[in-house]
C-alpha cells in the first residue's frame, strides 16, 4: 500500500480555497514528495527538560516507557503508510534501547529555514507540531499522538540516530537533546534503508526508575504487531536483563496477519464464550474516511472489556469509536430479535447488559484524529462514531443472520442479563420502598455515625478479638469496623453460586452497599476508604490476599478508583523508660534503635496480633488519620495483563501453577518456613 494510496477521502473532499487565499506554492518537493519546509519549527528543547511532566505525563516508570512508545510509533507510522515492513526492538545489556525500521529514512537534506542544519537535526532538536500531514508524507500518524521524537532526545543522556537513505548511511549523536557533532556520512550501504534510533534515558530526569522493564517493552511491541498485520516486529533483549521467573523471552518475532482476531484469542485464552466464533471484521476504505478493524466475543462467566486504539495508539478512555461499536452491536442484535419474533423480550436489553460480558477490540486509523484528556487517552473525532457504527452494524447483521444458533445463544444470554438486572433493581426498590426498614446491614458491622461516604472509612479486620480492639480504638464518627470470622472464600477458584452463598462475602457486599461485577455502582459505595487490617503474620497476609482477590475479581473499579488500602500494624514495640516507639518490621526496628536509642538498654516486644494490642496503641499506630501508615492497592495500567496472570496463577483453580510459583521461589523462603510439599 503506497503512501499515496488514498485511504482517506478528507483531502479530496476539502473544498479548494479561492485562488487568492491559497498559500504561495511551496518549493518543488524532493524525489519522494517530502519538503522539509513542512515542519513548523516551534521551540528548543529546554522546556522539556525543565518540566518533563508536561510532555510525557511525569517521570515515573509509565512515563519512562512513553519514550519507547514515541520512537516505536514513528516506525509504526512508516509501516502503516506502507513504507516499512519490519521493525526491530533491541534492549541491550548496557541499558540502551534501539528501534530500527526499514522505512524511507528520516530526510537528511538541509532544512530550508536552517540551511546549516539537516532536516534530521531539526526534527531531533526542535519541538515541532506534527508536520506529518502538511508534507503529505503520511496519511495517519500515531506519532502525532505523542510529542515527537525530539522529546525523547531531550530526555535521553545519549541518543544515536542512523539513517540509511539513497544507498548512503548517515549518523548523528546527541546528548540531552544537543548534537555532539554534525550529521556525518558514514558510507555507502547497498541494500539497506530506514531509520535507527538508539537511546538511553537520562537518570537526571528519571531519578527513581531509569531502567526499562523488558516485560513492558515486550508487551508494547507485541500489541503494535497485533494492531497492524502488515508489519513484522522482532524483539531482542540481553538475557541478563530478563527476570528469571518472568515469561519474557530473550527473542521473539511478532507478525499477526490475523490481526485483532489473534489478539482477542490471546486476551481471552481459556475463558468460556457465549457464541462459538468471534465476530470479526475490517474495512480498509470505510466511506473513504479511514480504515478500521474489530474482534468481538461474549464471555459466559467473566466480565468483559473493550480495548480500543486509534492509529495503533491505545485509547484507554474510549471515545467515539467505542460508542459507535456499542451502538452498532445493540441495534443489530435488537433488529435481529425483531426479525425472529423475539423483539418484545429483547426490548429490555440495554447497552450495559450487552457490553457487560463483551470482550471487544477495535482499532481505527484516522487522519488527524482529535483526542481529549491530558494524555490524549480518549478519541473525540465525531465521524469515527458514524464510520464505526455503519460498518459494524452492517457486518453484525450478516453475522447474526448467517449463524442463527449462535445468534440465539447470544440473544438468550443478553435477555437473561437484562432480566437479572431488572430483578436486582426490583429488590433494591423493595428495600428502598420500606423506608422505615434500615438498610440491611450485617449484624457484625459497627458502623460509623457519618452517613456520607465522603471521609468515612471501613476497617475490615480478622476475628472478633481484633474486631473488639478496633471498635474501641476507632473514631466512631468516621470509622466503621467489620470483623470477618476466619479465612474468607477464595473467589478466584469458587463458582458464582458458592460465592453468593458465602456469609462473609455477603456481609462485605452489604456493608459496602454496592453490587459485584457488572452490578457495581460506584455511587452507592458507603465508604471512601476500605482498609484491610489483618495481623502482621502469614495468616494475616493470606486473609489480605484473599480479600484483595475478591475486590480485584468482583469490584475492580473499587481498586481502580483508589478506595482500597492495607493497614500497616506495628510488629515491634521499642521502649526505654517512658520513651516508646513502634516499628513495622525488623528493618524499621533497627533504624529506630540506632536513631532513637543510641545508649542504654531498650525493651523490645513483638506484637503477636492486633487482638493483643491496647486500643490506644492500635489507634496511635494503625488507625488514627495522620499517625498511621496505609498502603494503597492499585493496578498499574501497563501491568494489567501481568496482574491478571499473577492472580490466576496464585489464587486460581490450578494448584500446579501455585506449586510452580513456590518451587521457583523456594530459595526465598526462610529455612523455618520450608514445608515438605
Ligand atoms: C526508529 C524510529 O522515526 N522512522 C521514521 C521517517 C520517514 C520520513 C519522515 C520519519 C516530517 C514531517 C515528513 C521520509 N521520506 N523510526 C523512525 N521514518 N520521518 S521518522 O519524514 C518526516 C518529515 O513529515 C519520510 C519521505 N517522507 C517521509
Amino acid at each position: 500500500m503506497a503512501a499515496n494510496d488514498d485511504l482517506f477521502g478528507n483531502a479530496a473532499k476539502a473544498k479548494k480555497a479561492p485562488a487568492e487565499a491559497r498559500k504561495p506554492t511551496p518549493p518543488p518537493p524532493g524525489e519522494d514528495g517530502y519538503t522539509a519546509a513542512s515542519i513548523e519549527v516551534l521551540e528548543g528543547l529546554e522546556p522539556v527538560r525543565r518540566r518533563p511532566g508536561m510532555y510525557i505525563g511525569g517521570t515515573d516508570e509509565t512515563a519512562l516507557h512513553h519514550l519507547f512508545a514515541e520512537v516505536l510509533d514513528n516506525s509504526m507510522d512508516e509501516a502503516v503508510a506502507g513504507h516499512a515492513t519490519r521493525i526491530e526492538v533491541h534492549f541491550e545489556a548496557d541499558g540502551f534501547l534501539s528501534v530500527t525500521d526499514n522505512g524511507r529514512g528520516i530526510p537528511v537534506d538541509p532544512h530550508p529555514k536552517f540551511p546549516k542544519k539537516s532536516a534530521l537535526e531539526v526534527i531531533m532538536c526542535t519541538l515541532h507540531a506534527g508536520g506529518k500531514f502538511d508534507s503529505g508524507a503520511y496519511q495517519t500518524s500515531g506519532g502525532l499522538h505523542g510529542v515527537g521524537v525530539s522529546v525523547v532526545n531531550a530526555l535521553s543522556e545519549r541518543l544515536e540516530v542512523e539513517v540509511a537513505r539513497a544507498q548512503t548511511l548517515y549518523r548523528q549523536i546527541f546528548e540531552r537533546g544537543h548534537p555532539v557533532g554534525k550529521l556525518e556520512t558514514v558510507g555507502r550501504v547497498a541494500n539497506r534503508r530506514g531509520t535507527k534510533v538508539r537511546f538511553r534515558p537520562d537518570p537526571q530526569i528519571f531519578k527513581e526508575i531509569c531502567k526499562f522493564s523488558p516485560a513492558r517493552l515486550f508487551k508494547m511491541a507485541r500489541a503494535k504487531a497485533y494492531l497492524f498485520g502488515g508489519v513484522e516486529i522482532r524483539w531482542k533483549c540481553a538475557p541478563e536483563l530478563l527476570d528469571p521467573a518472568g515469561k519474557t523471552p530473550p527473542e521473539a518475532v511478532f507478525h499477526f496477519p490475523g490481526g485483532l482476531k489473534d489478539y482477542l484469542a490471546a486476551d481471552i485464552e481459556g475463558k468460556a464464550q457465549v457464541a462459538e466464533t468471534f465476530f470479526v471484521g475490517r474495512i480498509d476504505k470505510a466511506e473513504r474516511h479511514g480504515s478500521l478493524e474489530w474482534a468481538v466475543t461474549w464471555l459466559a462467566n467473566d466480565d468483559g472489556f473493550v480495548h480500543s486504539y486509534c492509529n495503533t495508539i491505545p485509547t484507554p478512555d474510549g471515545g467515539t469509536h467505542e460508542s459507535g461499536l456499542r451502538l452498532a452491536l445493540l441495534r443489530a442484535l435488537k433488529d435481529h430479535a425483531e426479525r425472529i419474533g423475539q423483539g418484545k423480550r429483547a426490548g429490555a436489553i440495554t447497552s450495559e447488559d450487552l457490553m457487560a460480558g463483551c470482550a471487544a477490540l477495535i482499532s481505527v486509523f484516522i487522519r488527524e484524529p482529535e483526542f481529549q484528556g491530558q494524555n490524549k487517552s480518549r478519541l473525540m473525532t465525531v465521524e469515527a462514531s458514524r464510520i464505526v457504527e455503519n460498518a459494524v452494524r452492517d457486518a453484525f447483521d450478516h453475522w447474526l443472520a448467517a449463524s442463527p444458533a449462535q445468534a440465539k445463544n447470544l440473544l438468550d444470554w443478553a435477555i437473561e442479563r437484562a432480566e437479572e438486572r431488572l430483578r436486582r433493581r426490583a429488590e433494591k426498590d423493595v428495600a428502598r420502598k420500606s423506608a422505615t426498614r434500615k438498610l440491611r446491614l450485617p449484624g457484625k458491622l459497627a458502623d460509623c455515625t457519618n452517613t456520607a461516604a465522603d471521609g468515612s472509612e471501613l476497617f475490615i479486620v480478622e476475628g472478633d478479638s481484633a474486631g473488639g480492639s478496633a471498635k474501641q480504638a476507632r473514631d466512631r464518627a468516621s470509622q466503621a469496623v467489620l470483623p470477618l470470622r476466619g479465612k474468607i472464600l477464595n473467589v478466584a477458584s469458587a463458582t458464582r453460586d458458592k460465592m453468593a452463598a458465602n456469609q462473609q462475602i455477603g456481609d462485605l457486599v452489604q456493608a459496602l452497599g454496592v453490587g459485584t461485577g457488572s452490578h457495581y455502582r460506584a455511587e452507592d459505595l458507603r465508604y471512601d476508604k476500605i482498609i484491610i487490617m489483618t495481623d502482621a503474620d502469614v495468616d494475616g497476609a493470606h486473609i489480605a490476599s484473599l480479600l484483595i482477590t475478591f475486590f480485584y475479581r468482583q469490584m475492580p473499579k473499587l481498586i481502580e478508583q483508589g478506595h482500597l488500602f492495607l493497614a500497616v500494624p506495628p510488629l515491634y514495640k521499642i521502649s526505654q523508660g517512658a520513651k516508646t516507639f513502634y516499628a513495622r518490621d525488623e528493618l524499621h526496628r533497627d533504624e529506630i534503635i540506632k536513631k532513637e536509642f543510641a545508649r542504654g538498654k531498650v525493651e523490645i516486644s513483638r506484637f503477636k496480633g492486633l487482638g493483643e494490642m491496647m486500643p490506644q496503641q492500635l489507634r496511635d499506630t494503625t488507625m488514627a488519620v495522620g499517625k498511621r501508615t496505609l498502603l494503597k492497592v492499585s493496578i498499574v495500567e501497563e501491568d494489567r495483563e501481568e496482574t491478571a496472570d499473577s492472580v490466576e496463577r496464585l489464587m486460581g483453580t490450578k494448584p500446579e501453577a501455585r506449586f510452580a510459583f513456590l518451587q521457583e521461589r523456594a530459595a526465598f523462603a526462610a529455612e523455618a518456613d520450608l514445608v515438605d510439599l
